[in-house]
């Protein structure tokens, strides 16, 4: 199979190009230098790649999906702790660039300064894995999700077909280049769709507003800001496509977004494990605080905690399962875990709190777990969070909420029982060990932790203090 079809020349367009932070690459040069690099990784187990928002990460990416080796993409902002999970659980035994990572020893090759002609890959089945990506659950160190090649496949064609997508697009975004948003839609959707691609760096409504971009992508947090510069939002008002996801949009900046470019957002679902499963359509109704419907290839069903089926009228809340073609392989070296995540009867459980209209529009209700934490659109594991604190020695207890908050959906604060210590130094303590976005914002200092009677603290009582 082919997956990215714009770099075998399918589209024919050569102007067809990549732009990250500023620096371009044509379809052809990005294809050179991909297969440069893919010629030297053929014997890797797989592949780990920087995910920092360059040109040369788009080149590494795509030299492992040419040449069938695994990607691994490790957040940029990878705290030392993080990072050697990551590239110890993942099995890399390569690195593309030569990244300041001191932790484990990994063969180094380098992304050459000049594209040769492209080589063309070699021949990868469907069912192999095109990328390890790893996110966070309630406790522990974030799990790597194996995501199929075919998965990838279907998740962009499903999109494609849902947001009219086509080479005569531009895609505009300034996501981060280590999750399924910014990497697999963002970058992957383009060269398979055959779109120009224009990643602007951080996704500021100034670089968003001079890109010139038919279609764009954001996590709420990005929008918010956008129609905070009014400005800025209406010099979207000529693109065809403003689509957010990750996290919850809401609903009164789906209305100012509606109100400074003269169209509504397209809101699309989706975990890292699945990919994006329910979006609405081009074509179709965008209703605020909806996701849509699933994309071809995908099913939902919604059950209670007992286990039964509930209801599609838009009501009844239950936990949301999905199956179809978009699909992860399961959880690198956890069977149990992934075991946990699938119903006897094969459909993943999402987590995620839902109602389903008679007319098929899913809207999201929240997390059945308090323990995760979506900030900013990055998820963080509470408990991940939790240890990284307890590591520390003035702390002796310690619970990690998300608390709302206007401009990231949620943040993160900590609440701690210990010796006296000043909360900065917690925050970089945390910074040291996890990414810096899984610090915590807030630390409060406590006498101690609401517990109900069997010791668990309650969590709901310390979200209770900030309603
Ligand atoms: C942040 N800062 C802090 C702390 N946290 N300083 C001290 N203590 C802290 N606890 C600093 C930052 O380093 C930064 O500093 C400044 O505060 C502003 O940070 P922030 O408010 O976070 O803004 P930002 O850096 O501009 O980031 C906002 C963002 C970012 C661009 C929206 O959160 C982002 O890129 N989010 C996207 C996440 C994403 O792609 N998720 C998709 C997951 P300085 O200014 O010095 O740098 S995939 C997924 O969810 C599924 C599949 C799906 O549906 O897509
Ligand atoms: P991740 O594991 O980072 O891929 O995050 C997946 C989670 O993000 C989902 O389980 C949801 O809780 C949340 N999410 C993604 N898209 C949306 C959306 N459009 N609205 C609400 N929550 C979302």
């Amino acid at each position: 199979m082919t997956l990215l079809p714009a770099l075998h020349g399918v589209h024919g367009d050569p102007s067809g190009a990549v732009s990250v932070a500023g620096e371009t690459l044509s379809w052809s040069e990005l294809a050179g230098k991909a297969d440069a690099v893919g010629a030297c990784v053929g014997g890797a187990a797989a592949i780990a790649v920087c995910g920092a928002a360059s040109i040369e990460t788009v080149v590494a990416v795509v030299a492992g999906l040419r040449w069938g080796v695994p990607v691994v993409p490790v957040p940029a902002d990878a705290g030392p702790m993080e990072r050697e999970h990551i590239l110890r659980d993942s099995g890399a035994d390569m690195v593309i660039g030569d990244p300041d990572w001191p932790e484990v020893e990994l063969e180094r090759v380098l992304v050459p300064a000049r594209a040769g002609s492209p080589t063309g890959g070699s021949d990868v089945g469907d069912s192999d894995p095109a990328l390890i990506m790893y996110t966070s659950g309630t406790t522990g160190l974030p799990k790597g999700a194996v995501i199929p090649r075919r998965a990838v496949a279907a998740g962009l064609d499903g999109l494609a077909d849902a947001w009219g997508w086509t080479p005569d697009d531009t895609l505009v975004h300034g996501l981060p280049l280590f999750h399924v948003h910014g990497l697999i839609l963002g970058v992957l959707g383009a060269l398979r769709v055959g779109s120009k691609l224009v990643h602007t760096g951080r996704p500021t409504p100034d670089r968003y507003a001079a890109a010139g971009g038919t279609l764009y992508f954001g996590v709420p947090t990005v929008w918010s800001r956008l129609v905070a510069a009014p400005e800025q939002a209406r010099a979207l008002s000529s693109a065809r496509l403003l689509v957010s996801g990750s996290a919850a949009l809401p609903v009164p900046v789906f209305d100012r977004i509606r109100e400074l470019t003269g169209q509504a957002p397209v809101e699309r679902y989706g975990m890292t494990e699945t990919l994006i499963t329910l979006s609405t359509r081009h074509d179709g109704e965008r209703r605020p605080g909806h996701v849509g419907v699933p994309i071809a290839g995908v099913e939902t069903r919604l059950r209670s905690d007992a286990g039964d089926l509930l209801r599609h009228d838009g009501e009844t809340i239950g936990g949301l399962e999905v199956r179809g073609a978009t699909m992860f392989d399961g959880y690198l070296n956890l069977p149990d875990k992934t075991a946990e995540s699938m119903t006897d009867d094969g459909w993943f459980v999402t987590g995620d709190a839902v109602t389903i209209g008679p007319d098929g529009f899913h809207r999201i209700v929240g997390r059945a777990s308090i323990d995760i934490i979506k900030s900013g659109g990055y998820k963080v594991g509470a408990g991940e969070v939790e240890t990284a604190l307890l590591s520390h020695p003035s702390v002796e207890e310690v619970a990690v909420i998300g608390v709302p908050d206007d401009d990231l959906g949620e943040r993160i604060v900590a609440f701690v029982v210990g010796d006296r210590v000043a909360p900065q130094e917690l925050i970089d303590h945390v910074a040291a060990l996890l990414s810096v976005h899984k610090r915590p914002r807030e630390i409060r200092l406590v006498e101690s932790l609401p517990r109900n009677a069997m010791g668990k603290v309650q969590k709901q009582q310390l979200r209770g203090t900030d309603r």
